[in-house]
């Protein structure tokens, strides 16, 4: 019998409704490696979990270990809950934990696919457009996420403070994000890019995005693409996303359009992303798009599917598009058979989902 192939995972379960989704997420996982065994192609995965986030972080003043970034970095990926909790300011607790180990890592892509699952309703859903997919891709490492900008930088007393934020657009930066937003358009059905900016009222930064963008278009010929407003683009994402395939957009941009998309698809508990170094020097990432939703934390009713279909994406980056792909189809056939938490409408609990993902599994 062939000995399995270890993947050594790191969970950071974090905060909030990010405890039980990645439970859920780590039991669908190891019930996939169980099933491998006697395969040609075996696999396990070893856990090492780690206590960082807000509870973490009012016992000890830091939201991880110092030397967190060096223990991650033995990892063949890490797999991330939500952060944030109302004890904590939530610019302490993000820059303290998700957006250290994304910057740490230089996990310079976010990819956050916008998938319409069979049984859920959305919105845009209709009786003959069954197959809306697209995916945002997220520039992970700068723009107004650069961390750049200060308080009272004028120093003009009692109730005359200012406050600057920068946002910082290099050309590598915008030039890598781009390419690999076209990469990804040429494996997808549609070969189509679409670049999002504020380029008319932010006319620097993003008049490089632009820049760059045309500049990279012009090495794929083979790619349609579009230069949409943040603006028009939220429109078009409700009322025309039947035009979509890769949508491209800065830091900011990207993740208030990715909850726009998910929550179209059904529910922002059911995207799933991964935060990729695509380099490989670092470890990738991969969290479900929600946060850690306090107001329902601890009662089971969390959707895991956005943290199963992040592992789904977990399994593509290890090379297991396979165990990727069947894990999707149990999402499908889960959803289909009516296991749903009560976001899209059903009445199953975490853990009813999370059992019935297993079962799935092998239908
Ligand atoms: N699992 C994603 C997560 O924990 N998100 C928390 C959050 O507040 N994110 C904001 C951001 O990363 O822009």
């Amino acid at each position: 019998m062939t000995a399995p192939h270890t993947f050594r995972i790191a969970a950071i379960p974090a905060d909030g409704v990010g405890k039980e989704v990645v439970a859920a997420g780590r039991a669908v996982l190891d019930a996939l490696a169980a099933d491998s065994a006697g395969s040609p192609r075996p696999f396990a995965f070893s856990w090492e979990e780690f206590p960082w986030g807000c509870e973490y972080y009012e016992r000890t003043g830091r939201m991880m270990d110092d030397d967190g970034l060096d223990r991650l970095r033995e990892f063949d990926a890490i797999y991330f809950g939500a952060v944030g909790w109302p004890t904590v300011p939530d610019h302490v607790s993000l820059w303290g934990l998700r957006l250290r180990i994304c910057q740490g890592f230089d996990q310079w892509a976010n990819v956050r696919p916008v998938h319409f699952l069979p049984g859920v309703t959305s919105p845009l859903r209709k009786a003959d457009d069954t197959d809306l997919d697209w995916v945002v891709v997220r520039e992970n490492s700068e723009g107004e996420y650069a961390g750049l900008g200060g308080r009272n930088l004028a120093g003009r007393g009692p109730g005359g403070e200012v406050a600057v934020q920068t946002a910082l657009f290099t050309e590598v930066g915008c030039e890598r994000i781009m390419r690999f937003a076209f990469d990804l358009a040429r494996t997808r059905a549609r070969r189509k890019v679409s670049s999002v900016t504020k380029s008319n009222a932010q006319q620097y930064g993003m008049v490089l995005w632009d820049d760059v963008f045309r500049r990279v278009a012009a090495d794929y010929p083979d790619v349609e693409t579009e230069s949409v407003l943040v603006d028009a683009m939220s429109a078009k994402f409700v009322l025309r996303p039947e035009e979509l395939s890769v949508v491209v957009a800065s830091n900011l941009h990207a993740d208030i359009l990715s909850d726009l998309g998910s929550a179209l698809a059904g529910s922002l508990g059911l995207a799933a992303s991964a935060n990729l170094n695509p380099e490989r020097r670092h470890p990738s990432m991969f969290e479900p798009v929600h946060g850690s939703a306090p107001d329902i934390a601890g009662r089971g009713l969390a959707n895991p599917v956005g943290a199963v279909g992040s592992a789904a994406l977990m399994l593509d980056h290890l090379g297991l598009p396979d165990q990727a792909a069947r894990l999707r189809r149990a999402i499908e056939t889960t959803t289909a058979a009516g296991v749903r938490t009560r976001d899209v409408g059903g009445t199953a609990s975490t853990e009813d989902v999370t059992k019935a993902l297993v079962e799935a599994l092998n239908a």
